[in-house]
């Protein structure tokens, strides 16, 4: 018998609708889980508008911003244990705040610093910038904890775009065949630079293509921080047991590609004024408010706080000596080739003979 794309149906899981109004049984969550997600989620949204004027201001380099992907990167970073990885790509920063990686950093990175990918003992890889690349470091990752039995698993976060790099499904492969501790998380922000998700892919989710690889999938409303939250601590149970899985977060890139890209190009005004109607910050906001665990009031020096953070976490990049040509040249190669050493002495630096 024929297997037809059209026998399969994948729900999408939500809790919490784009008003904030609980839809079906509220998932175990404590009120201060909920503050907390929401709080990570402010910082992020303040974090991200700051970098883009940054960027305009020119104190900064090119930027990927990642306003409207909050719920998807701080539900799933949240749900992790200390000692499990993270392997992102460059629109990541809410997850890896989570995770503990420094903002000062995070700055440096984006001013070509190389303590720009020191994650200060969180485990956050280096920012990955080769699409879905990062999918085949992480399956290493995962293979190495299995084989030294770590409690630990690796979750590659990838976009839309990723899953049709050849990587994701090598990536993919190997898991499902070894059985990794494996979480590949995809989030589906409707856009690859200009090209939409209906271009991408001819499947109807992305969350189905785990099936083919011997792995169970699932899509969640990536807006909705609790159906992110929850389906990443499922998963993350399961990886532990040896069953990789997917997720599909299914969100929206609200701003540009990058601070290099103008998306009024390729998109209408209307689909993203659709989508700033799902915003996933007015939604939880609306949800703690009714619970009556949170108010404008609390709202105000929540958004204070993170305003006064991200300025201090800019000055301290700042404040931090350049990176030297030296640096450059004797942290990126354990051995110099001899054109290398040509080429550091033709920038002057005496030391390339060590
Ligand atoms: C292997 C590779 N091909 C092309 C590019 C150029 N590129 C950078 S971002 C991007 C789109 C990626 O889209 P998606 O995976 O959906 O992630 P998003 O940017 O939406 O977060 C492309 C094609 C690249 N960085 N690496
Ligand atoms: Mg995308």
């Amino acid at each position: 018998m024929w297997v037809e794309p059209n026998d399969l149906t994948v729900e999408r899981i939500q809790f919490l609708d784009e008003h904030g109004k609980i839809t079906g049984t509220m998932p175990e969550v404590s009120d201060e889980e909920l503050i907390s997600l929401y709080k990570w989620m402010v910082q992020a949204r303040v974090f991200d508008q700051r970098a883009l004027k940054l960027q305009r201001q020119g104190r900064i380099g090119t930027y990927a911003p990642l306003s409207g992907q909050e719920a998807a990167q701080v539900g799933s970073a949240c749900a992790l244990t200390e000692q499990d990885w993270i392997y992102p790509s460059y629109r990541e920063g809410a997850a890896c705040f989570v995770r503990g990686f420094p903002m000062k950093n995070f700055f440096l990175y984006t001013m070509g610093h190389l303590n720009g990918t020191d994650a200060a003992g969180a485990h956050v890889f280096p920012v990955q910038i080769i699409i879905a690349a990062q999918c085949l470091h992480a399956v290493g990752g995962a293979w190495a904890s299995k084989y030294k039995k770590e409690d630990s698993v690796s979750v590659a976060y990838l976009g839309d775009g990723g899953t049709s790099e050849g990587d994701f499904h090598e990536a993919m492969n190997f898991a499902g065949v070894y059985k990794l501790p494996m979480v590949f998380f995809v989030q589906n922000n409707q856009w690859a630079i200009s090209v939409p998700v209906r271009k991408q892919t001819g499947s109807k989710t992305i969350a189905q293509k785990a099936l083919a690889y011997g792995m169970a999938g699932v899509q969640v409303d990536g807006n909705d921080v609790l159906a992110v939250y929850t389906a990443m601590k499922q998963a993350l149970n399961r990886a532990r047991k040896g069953e990789p899985v997917l997720i599909e977060a299914v969100t929206y890139r609200q701003g540009p590609h990058t601070t290099a890209d103008d998306p009024t190009k390729y998109r209408e005004g209307s689909d993203v004024e659709h989508w700033l109607a799902k915003d996933p910050l007015k939604r939880m906001k609306a949800f703690i408010v009714e619970k009556g665990i949170w108010n404008e009031a609390l709202d105000k020096e929540e958004y204070e706080r993170a305003d006064q953070m991200v300025t201090e976490a800019f000055e301290q990049a700042l404040n931090t000596p350049k990176s030297s040509t030296k640096e450059v040249f004797d942290l990126v190669y354990e051995q110099k080739t001899s054109q290398l050493k040509e080429q550091q002495l033709s920038l002057g630096s005496e030391e390339v003979w060590k």
